[in-house]
C-alpha cells in the first residue's frame, strides 16, 4: 500500500493528525517529515528534511513509496512578519515543490489555507466563499498564492489537491505557534500555571476557531470524500465558533474562578483587525458533508482537561 507523507508533522495539526492517520491506517504507513524538532512521544517513522529542498523532499517520497501528502509545514502569521523573505521561501517554494513532486509521482495533496487569506476589504461577518482576497500580511499573501496555484494545478495537470481555510485552530498535544489566534492555547497555559494571562489582543476581539479534534476529523473527511463531491479547488472556508478573549476568558472563570485575564494588545492587534469574525461554511457542509462537533462550552473544557494533564507529567 502506498504510504502518507505529512511535512510539519510535529506541529500544532501535525501532532494531532499523525496519530489520527496512524490509527486509521496503521503506524508504518505514515512517514512523518519535520525540518528540526523531533518528539520522543511519537512512535512511526520519523524523515528529517526541509521542505524548501525539492531533492531532499523527492527523495523522502521515492524511498517510502508516498501516496498522500498532508503539507503542513509552513510558518504562521507573526513569524511570517518576522521573516517574510523566509515565509515566501517556505510557504510558497515549500507548496510549489510538494505540487511539482505530487504531479510527478501522482500524489493526492492536502494544504491548508487559513481566515488569514481575507483582509480589511472581505466582508468581515458571516464571510462566503467567494470573496475579496485582499490580505495585508505576508502569510495571507502566501496563502492567497497558495490557493490559486493549488487549482492551477488541478485545472492543469489534473492533480487532487483538496485545502481548507483553516480558522484559529485550538490543539494541545504541541506548544502553540507563533500566529495571531493562539493566544486562545496560551491563556490555558496562563490559567492552569499562574491563573492570569496577559492577552496580546483587545478583550472585544472577535475570531473564527476551532477545537483540534473537529480539525482533523474535517481534514480527513475531506480528503477522504468522492472527487466529484469538491467543487471547491482553491481552499474551502471551514468553520466552527467565534468568539472574542473576553469570552473565553469568561468560560475559564467558570472553571477557575480565581483567573484573571488583562488585555495589553500589541503588534498583533492590526493583524487580527484584518481578519473575518465569522465564515459562511455552507459549501463546506453541502459538498462533503463537514460539520463541527465543538462549541464554546466544550472545546474550553477539552483544552483546560488535556493541557492541565499534559503539564502534570
Ligand atoms: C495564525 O494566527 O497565524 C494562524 C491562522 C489563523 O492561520 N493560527
Amino acid at each position: 500500500m502506498k504510504k502518507i507523507l505529512v511535512t510539519g508533522a510535529f506541529g500544532l495539526v501535525g501532532s494531532e493528525l499523525v496519530p489520527a492517520l496512524q490509527k486509521k491506517y496503521g503506524q508504518d504507513s505514515v512517514i512523518l517529515l519535520s525540518h528540526n524538532k523531533t518528539d520522543n512521544n511519537f512512535k512511526g517513522i520519523i524523515e528529517k528534511g526541509d521542505v524548501s529542498d525539492i531533492s531532499n523532499l523527492e527523495g523522502v517520497i521515492k524511498k517510502h513509496n508516498i501516496g498522500t501528502i498532508y503539507h503542513l509545514a509552513g510558518l504562521l502569521s507573526v513569524g511570517s512578519e518576522k521573516n517574510p523573505q523566509l515565509a515566501w521561501q517556505v510557504n510558497v517554494g515549500g507548496l510549489k515543490n510538494v505540487l511539482d513532486l505530487a504531479v510527478k509521482y501522482k500524489n493526492k495533496v492536502f494544504w491548508p489555507s487559513s481566515i488569514a487569506a481575507f483582509g480589511p476589504t472581505t466582508p468581515r461577518h458571516h464571510t462566503p466563499q467567494h470573496t475579496v482576497l485582499e490580505p495585508t500580511t505576508m502569510y495571507g499573501v502566501n496563502k492567497v498564492t497558495g490557493e490559486l496555484l493549488c487549482q492551477y494545478y488541478f485545472l492543469k495537470y489534473g492533480l487532487d489537491v483538496r485545502s481548507l481555510r483553516y480558522p484559529g485552530l485550538n490543539g494541545w498535544r504541541a506548544e502553540p505557534g507563533d500566529g495571531t489566534t493562539e493566544y486562545a492555547i496560551h491563556i490555558f497555559y496562563g490559567a492552569i500555571k499562574e491563573k492570569k494571562y496577559s492577552c496580546f489582543l483587545s478583550e472585544n476581539t472577535v475570531l473564527p476557531m476551532m477545537y483540534i479534534d473537529d480539525a482533523i476529523e474535517g481534514t480527513i473527511k475531506l480528503m477522504e470524500a468522492p472527487a466529484d463531491k469538491i467543487s471547491v479547488r482553491t481552499s474551502y472556508n471551514f468553520a466552527a465558533v467565534s468568539f472574542s478573549p473576553k469570552e473565553l476568558a469568561e468560560e475559564i472563570k467558570k472553571i477557575d474562578p480565581e483567573f484573571v485575564c488583562i488585555y495589553a494588545p500589541d503588534h498583533r492587534q492590526k493583524i487580527a483587525d484584518s481578519w473575518p469574525t465569522s465564515i459562511d461554511d455552507s459549501q463546506a457542509r453541502k459538498d462533503w458533508g463537514w460539520q463541527h462537533k465543538f462549541d464554546l462550552v466544550g472545546m474550553t473544557k477539552a483544552l483546560y482537561d488535556n493541557i492541565k494533564r499534559k503539564l502534570r507529567k
